[in-house]
């Protein structure tokens, strides 16, 4: 009875919580692209299907009370406003890295239809985050006439969400370790992070079992030894052997044992990393995921991290598929190291545990590369989710950009990462052998030909990147893997995919999204252990976005490493200290706010010093330079010309050595 109570105060409490949802027509802003309008609002992705009009949504999630999921969502339009003029909504076009946009962009039958969309709420969806009920859906506030081209915005409505409880919800009793972990990551994703207390799984304190299993074949032990001995003493490990667990626990097939064995220490043991150790095969789940006609058929080691239902819930032998009922949310972090090799896996735990022990000071440790080649030229690149990701990096850090553009592009990415980056973002056009500048030579950015000239042994980088199949392990040695086990240097976690990464030009893609979520958990959210932060940002990308292709990414990006391995910036203490923060430049909104044309933007400087005043659109991009160069210190002001830019909101930023600061801009024609 006593649950019985405590969930309905706690579903009051929800049900009080209406959403007060208010949007500027302002904010609404359109670019062209093949002749039609591609819509933006703050914060907006569209949840629809390829084809659909691609109108944008906002998401909003939630924690709810434990047996809890949200049944509906009541919408109570109270204003809005028709846009001015005809509107050619573009449809949503979800394209594979490493391929061309069609020529003729798909169109549903909802463009025959007089309204759309038919419904505001979309991507109702409740999932088990670590014992936690995480709620989420879609609200898109737009009414569209295909016919007339008539566009309407809600400007102002009462959100109220509706919980039930769900019979296929199970209690667990999990550990405080388990507990406060998940915590940690939700504050940042749901909306009422005040009720995650409340709401919290049962506490069993603390238990007898390793938080942190290395799963590998017997044979490989003694290789791992030194990492389960250094792993004893940061977190607690242990030793489990596959051969043990395919006599112990029941499965289909020895992958489904594993997963069977992850689960029993997760719920009794206090599990909270995995490090399986295996190259493609008797590990690894390879999804059935079939999207738009398009099957994964490639590894998904998010099989090993969500550990809710057995991912075949229609029983017919298929992994991961749409209606398997996947929840998505990690329960547990996981990596691999993807070999089989002796000298391989030597080198991956010798690397790791320096990495974490005897790693060498200096610049490297605040250095990131990132690298954006032409994804379709002369319209979309990857330096724009590059721009993106520059956002968060702190700004004392050094940031090197090499960007293609339609002259060429830089080549000395080696070189940079052999002088020292802790955090490389490559983003290219990618196959199993390496991802790639786009059509001028040289085109490899890491790749084949290339990477065996890295010798940052002692300076190993994590990798993170949106291109396809880099990360595909079935392949004898990728490149993720490649990076991983070349013993002269390359990488001490790696983050690919394992099959296609998506774009949907010349909005964000699904894989441009997770791409920046995992920059916002490693360097907002500083969760520095790799591999919560990995999950982290696919449980944040799940929870606040629905865009088309995102449970593909979430199945494909793998994380090559230990999931317990601690970034070296959380190691040293190196983070926005008072003293760099009281240093940091300042920028000031425009006068006038909104502006058409001229306006002056106010800064100040605390030191001298080389700074970059940028204005960014809604989707991060960099839309004009106010400043590049030296600025003295104290106050001041710059001319800037708006005119040429496009109605809608902006980030003016201003970033130096010293630090960054941010004010906003409204620019109305
Ligand atoms: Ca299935
Ligand atoms: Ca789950
Ligand atoms: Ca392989």
């Amino acid at each position: 009875m006593t649950l019985f109570l405590q969930a309905s105060m706690a579903l009051l409490a929800i049900q009080g919580a209406d959403i007060s949802f208010t949007m500027d027509p302002e904010e609404v802003a359109f670019t062209l692209f093949m002749g039609e309008e591609a819509v933006y609002i703050p914060g907006g992705a569209s949840p629809f299907e390829d084809g659909e009009p691609g109108l944008p949504g906002v998401s909003y999630s939630m924690v709810v009370p434990q047996g809890m999921k949200l049944q509906t969502v009541q919408v109570e339009i109270l204003a809005s406003e028709e846009l001015s003029g005809v509107h050619n909504v573009l449809p949503v076009v979800s394209v594979p890295l490493n391929s061309s946009v069609p020529e003729v962009l798909p169109r549903s039958r909802s463009y025959n239809e007089n309204s759309f969309p038919a419904d505001h709420i979309h991507a109702i969806h409740t999932g088990n985050r670590t014992g936690f009920r995480i709620a989420s859906f879609n609200f898109v506030p737009f009414i569209w006439n295909p016919a007339t081209g008539k566009l309407s915005v809600i400007t102002q409505a009462r959100l109220t969400p509706v919980i039930t409880e769900a019979t296929d919800a199970h209690s667990l009793a999990l550990t405080d370790t388990q507990i406060s972990y998940a915590a940690g990551a939700l504050e940042n994703i749901v909306q009422n992070p005040e009720m995650l207390q409340e709401f919290a799984p049962v506490s069993r304190g603390s238990v007898d079992g390793a938080p942190w299993v290395v799963i590998a074949d017997e044979a490989h032990e003694t290789t791992l030894q030194p990492l389960i001995d250094h792993r004893a003493s940061t977190h607690g490990s242990d030793f489990v052997s596959t051969q043990w667990i395919y006599d112990n626990y029941s499965g289909r097939d020895t992958q489904e044992k594993i997963r069977n064995y992850l689960i029993d220490a997760y719920q009794n043991q206090g599990l909270v990393y995995a490090l399986i150790v295996g190259d493609f095969g008797e590990t690894t789940r390879v999804s059935g995921l079939t999207i738009g006609g398009n099957t994964m058929n490639s590894v998904a080691d998010l099989y090993y991290s969500d550990l809710d239902g057995d991912w075949d819930g229609d029983g017919d032998n298929k992994f991961g598929e749409l209606s398997d009922g996947l929840d998505y949310y990690s329960d547990i972090y996981t990596g691999r190291y993807s070999t089989d090799v002796t000298a391989r896996l030597t080198t991956m735990v010798n690397r790791t545990v320096a990495y974490e022990t005897n790693a060498p000071a200096g610049n490297w440790q605040t250095t990131a590369l990132l690298c954006g080649a032409g994804l379709w030229p002369p319209g979309y690149w990857g330096s724009f989710i590059c721009d993106s990701i520059a956002l968060r990096i702190p700004g004392s850090w050094t940031v090197h950009k090499l960007y293609e553009d339609p002259s060429g592009h830089p080549n000395n990415q080696i070189d940079i990462l052999n002088n020292g980056v802790s955090y490389c973002s490559p983003n290219g056009h990618g196959f199993q052998s390496g991802i790639y500048w786009y059509d001028y030579a040289p085109t490899d950015m890491i790749a084949s030909g290339n990477y065996t000239g890295l010798t940052n042994n002692d300076i190993p980088t994590v990798f993170h990147s949106i291109a396809c199949l880099a990360g595909n392990i079935e392949n004898i040695a990728s490149i993720a893997e490649r990076l991983m086990f070349w013993p002269s240097g390359g990488a001490v976690a790696v983050m690919f995919n394992s099959q296609n990464g998506w774009g949907a030009p010349p909005n964000m893609g699904a894989s441009e999204w997770l791409e920046l979520y995992f920059a916002i958990s490693l360097f907002e959210h500083q969760h520095y252990e790799i591999g919560y932060a990995h999950s982290v940002s696919k449980d944040e990308f799940k929870a606040n976005v629905s865009i088309s292709m995102q449970n593909w990414v979430l199945q494909e990006n793998n994380l090559l490493g230990d999931p317990a391995l601690r970034f070296i910036v959380g190691q040293t203490g190196i983070e926005e200290e008072e003293g760099a923060a009281a240093n940091a430049p300042a920028v000031f909104s425009p006068s006038p706010n909104p502006v058409a044309g001229s306006c002056a933007i106010g800064y100040s400087m605390p030191i001298a010093g080389n700074a970059e005043i940028n204005v960014y659109d809604v989707s991060g991009r960099i839309a004009a330079t106010v400043h590049s160069g030296s600025l003295d210190a104290g106050q001041g002001s710059l001319g800037f010309d708006a005119s040429q830019l496009p109605t809608g909101c902006y980030s003016i930023v201003i970033s130096s050595a010293a630090g960054s600061g941010s004010a906003q801009m409204l620019v109305l024609h």
